[in-house]
């Protein structure tokens, strides 16, 4: 790393100036996202800590109240974007409705809809975990942000990105030009750049599922998995599954591979399989198309589905292209023996 790596910031305002849309609007809700992912990498570095400050009253060192480490991470995304002046709307996985920025905060131009932190189940095993967040240009013209603003199909994002907090902080976005990676340096409290234009490699090495579901997987999710196990590239595969989503995403776009969470019939009450379009799904899909990959819900594109909620669930197969391709025709097949399918 040298003194010519640039920060994030200096990234950011480079690329709007290439771009000549400088109006500084999206170059501060950036360094809001940033600022609040400094903040909960900072607080998962203690997590470990925290039952024991818990031990003594329910207060860390600084005699603040110890608060659940998703509810901190969605505090914390919520004030810095309301300060930033850049968003009228957002939506959070940990917030049952629309949060509107009100004055004294200053209404902007843009939209964001996160998953504060993703996996949290895996905080307590030290497991990496992650924020998503997508970023749309307001549909309504002014006064607060509406529900239209924010219930809109992925291929309309300006921004997506999501930051992992594993071995090291890593903040990955992409405005539809390259998906770019920054890491972040403890020291100086800074992203700075280790990865431009991130493109999946050509060949998948990887799958990834939850295979303790398969007795209720569709007919199409096995003849799928099967094609990877014992098909024509016999070999060509190896299993990771972590259980994190933006961990098992980065992976898999670093080395080549699809991650699937199919609609199953494991839980009744999941008819269209666990994951959330808004905050987990679409993000993640615009990255993956960036990268030179593809999202699917087994029929439709991602990018593609209008969203009626802001929770709602969709079947997601992400990662290499030829894979995800691979799979929507399995449930093809399945549609044309008659069967319902279902996502
Ligand atoms: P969460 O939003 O409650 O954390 O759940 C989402 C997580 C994803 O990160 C991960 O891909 C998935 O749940 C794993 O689910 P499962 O444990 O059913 O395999
Ligand atoms: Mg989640």
């Amino acid at each position: 790393m040298t003194h010519r790596t640039p920060t994030l910031a200096q990234f950011i305002t480079e690329k709007e100036h290439a771009l000549a849309v400088a109006t500084g609007e999206f170059a501060s809700l950036m360094s809001a996202i940033a600022l609040s992912t400094k903040l909960i990498s900072r607080e998962v570095n203690k997590a470990g800590l925290v039952d024991i400050l818990g031990l003594t009253g329910d207060r860390n060192i600084q005699g603040e109240q110890v608060q659940k480490l998703d509810l901190f991470a969605n505090d914390t995304l919520v004030r810095t974007l309301a300060r930033s002046g850049a968003v009228c709307i957002m939506g959070s996985e940990e917030v049952a409705d629309f949060i509107p920025v009100a004055p004294p905060h200053t209404c902007g131009r843009y939209v964001v809809v996160f998953d504060p932190l993703d996996g949290s189940s895996n905080i307590d095993v030290g497991a990496p975990i992650g924020t998503i967040f997508a970023i749309y240009r307001r549909r309504s013209s002014d006064g607060p942000g509406q529900a239209t603003d924010l219930l809109r199909p992925g291929r309309e994002q300006v921004a997506a990105g999501y930051v992992i907090y594993g071995s090291s902080t890593i903040f990955v976005y992409s405005t539809g030009e390259g998906v770019h990676a920054f890491t972040l340096d403890p020291s100086l409290g800074e992203f700075l750049l280790t990865d431009e234009g991130l493109r999946i490699p050509e060949q998948a090495r990887i799958y990834s599922i939850n295979d303790a579901n398969a007795p209720w997987w569709p007919p199409a999710v096995s003849h799928w998995v099967d094609g990877m196990r014992h098909g024509a590239g016999k070999g060509r595969y190896t299993a990771r599954y972590i259980g994190s989503l933006v961990a098992d995403f980065h992976r898999n776009l670093l080395r080549g591979g699809v991650f699937a969470y199919p609609a199953d019939t494991r839980d009744p009450a999941l008819p269209d399989g666990k994951l959330r379009l808004l905050y987990e799904a679409a993000p993640l899909a615009f990255l993956a198309r960036g990268a030179g990959g593809h999202a699917s819900d087994g029929y439709r594109d991602i990018l593609d589905i209008v969203p009626d909620s802001l929770h709602q669930r969709t079947a997601l197969f992400i990662g290499n292209r030829e894979e995800v391709e691979a799979a929507v025709a399995c449930y093809g097949q399945e549609t044309g023996r008659g069967s319902s399918g279902g996502s």
